[in-house]
């Protein structure tokens, strides 16, 4: 253990919290012992400016042979092309999709992406106008003086949001809105579009108007990995990932394109946007994917998706209104619209009672994202600790019954409110099943 006991103290603490919490942000997993192992190794001691054979730094053989190695894994375990390369020294997935736009773009180009508060990300292009009301019938979004992320900083965007009817894709719409703006770049991924992605329907109305289309897949990669989903690789002309989600490979970002079109991503990652990439990272990337190629990933990928889809129709028998109905992937989304608690208060709650999840926007999102409407569930970790149906049962139980205990409370400010969650012997009791359950699942910290 870690000799500077302050440290260590506030380790330990994160320790028994992952131990005895049910991690359910779709977003996170938990990583195998030998990624972390790799992750901690003394590559993360080396300075390695630019790519394999061609260092700015002596004494690189082993970075080189690393990488190497990484590349070539993720080619075989997203299938990709002869004629396609990867870039795996991206930070994360917001540098990741900056250097696919530093690579395709001009500044003031327009890019084009999925509505933030409907499940895009915010390096798609986010900005807003606060305290506009938003027309419920108006499916394009052009943002506003807020311009939050250098995306919208730097080019000019134009969003699309899911129908207000179906909280799906219309993609005809879409395709509309391309013809109308003339993206240089359409974008498709987010963090909460809890449905499959028509990706030749994308590339489609991309061709249709010159565009690029870059697919950011970071939530769904494991699934697409493990052919769970589909793929979008042959397809889009550029894919992004984060590799800490679903494909649970420690972590980072990787970037897949045409080999030309690699040589410049590999350029604009640097000199364009990083120094020296985190070595260290690549290593627990490499032990990642290789794990991904063992066919336990396939089962455990495909538990995943089944275990999101059961707590979906397990919540509903609560009356919990899913958004879009239901889900392809590892993650849902919960309407709260027809409960008492919106999602602020009942992510706290939830938390005081054991189940880690977080609040959420979602279609037609009428509250600030500091208070959203939704919670957003995920099931990547739990299944990782190998929980299946009939621990999403009880889970789905636990969550209805948080709700029910915590409604007498709703008019209360988030302070009283959070004194009478954290003070109340029915969530403590509910903490301890939780704590009991996942004692039966133990993590190999
Ligand atoms: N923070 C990630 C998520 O939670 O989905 C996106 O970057």
């Amino acid at each position: 253990m870690i000799k500077d006991q302050e440290v260590a103290n506030i380790i330990r603490k994160e320790e028994n919290k992952q131990q005895f919490k049910l991690s359910m942000i779709p977003s996170e997993n938990f990583f195998s012992a030998d990624v972390r192992k790799a992750v901690g190794s003394v590559f993360m001691h080396k300075y390695a400016e630019g790519n394999v054979g061609k260092r700015y730094y002596e004494g690189n053989q082993f970075v080189d042979k690393l990488e190497l190695l990484t590349i070539e894994r993720a080619k075989k375990v997203f299938s990709l092309p002869e004629n396609w390369s990867v870039n795996v020294q991206a930070l994360a997935g917001s540098n990741a999709n900056l250097a696919v736009y530093l690579t395709l773009l001009n500044i003031g180009d327009t890019i084009m992406g999925m509505y933030l508060p409907d499940g895009g990300h915010l390096s798609h292009g986010w900005s807003y106008e606060p305290k506009v009301e938003q027309n419920p019938n108006e499916l394009t979004y052009m943002g506003g003086s807020r311009k939050v992320n250098i995306s919208s900083k730097i080019f000019k965007t134009v969003q699309y949001k899911t129908n207000p009817n179906t909280q799906l894709f219309n993609y005809d719409e879409i395709e509309r809105i391309a013809l109308e703006h003339k993206p240089k770049l359409i974008i498709t991924g987010g963090t909460a579009y809890p449905r499959e992605i028509d990706y030749q329907r994308m590339k489609q109305i991309a061709e249709k108007v010159g565009a690029y289309y870059l697919a950011d897949i970071a939530h769904e990669a494991g699934l697409i990995a493990a052919g769970v989903n589909k793929s979008p690789v042959g397809i889009a002309d550029v894919v992004t990932m984060t590799t800490h989600k679903t494909l649970r490979a420690g972590r980072g970002a990787l970037i897949l394109a045409n080999k030309e079109m690699i040589k410049k991503i590999n350029r604009s990652i640097l000199p364009g946007l990083q120094g020296g990439p985190f070595n260290h990272s690549i290593a627990g990337i490499c032990v990642g994917l290789g794990e991904t190629l063992n066919p336990e990933f396939k089962e455990y990928a495909s538990q995943t998706v089944k275990n999101a889809q059961f707590l979906c129709s397990e919540l509903q028998k609560y009356n919990f209104q899913i958004v879009s109905g239901g889900t392809d992937k590892h993650l849902i989304l919960i309407d709260l619209t027809n409960k008492p608690l919106l999602g602020k208060k009942f992510a706290r709650a939830l938390d005081y009672a054991g189940i880690i999840a977080n609040m959420n926007t979602m279609p037609q999102e009428k509250q600030s994202p500091a208070n959203p409407s939704a919670l957003r569930l995920g099931t990547p970790w739990i299944t990782t600790r190998g929980m299946k149906e009939s621990e999403i049962t009880l889970i789905a139980a636990w969550i209805n019954q948080v709700m029910e205990i915590c409604s007498q409370w709703n008019e209360l400010e988030f302070a009283d409110f959070e004194n009478k969650v954290k003070s109340s012997p029915e969530i403590a009791t509910i903490a301890n099943q939780v704590q009991e359950l996942c004692m039966n699942f133990p993590l190999e910290i």
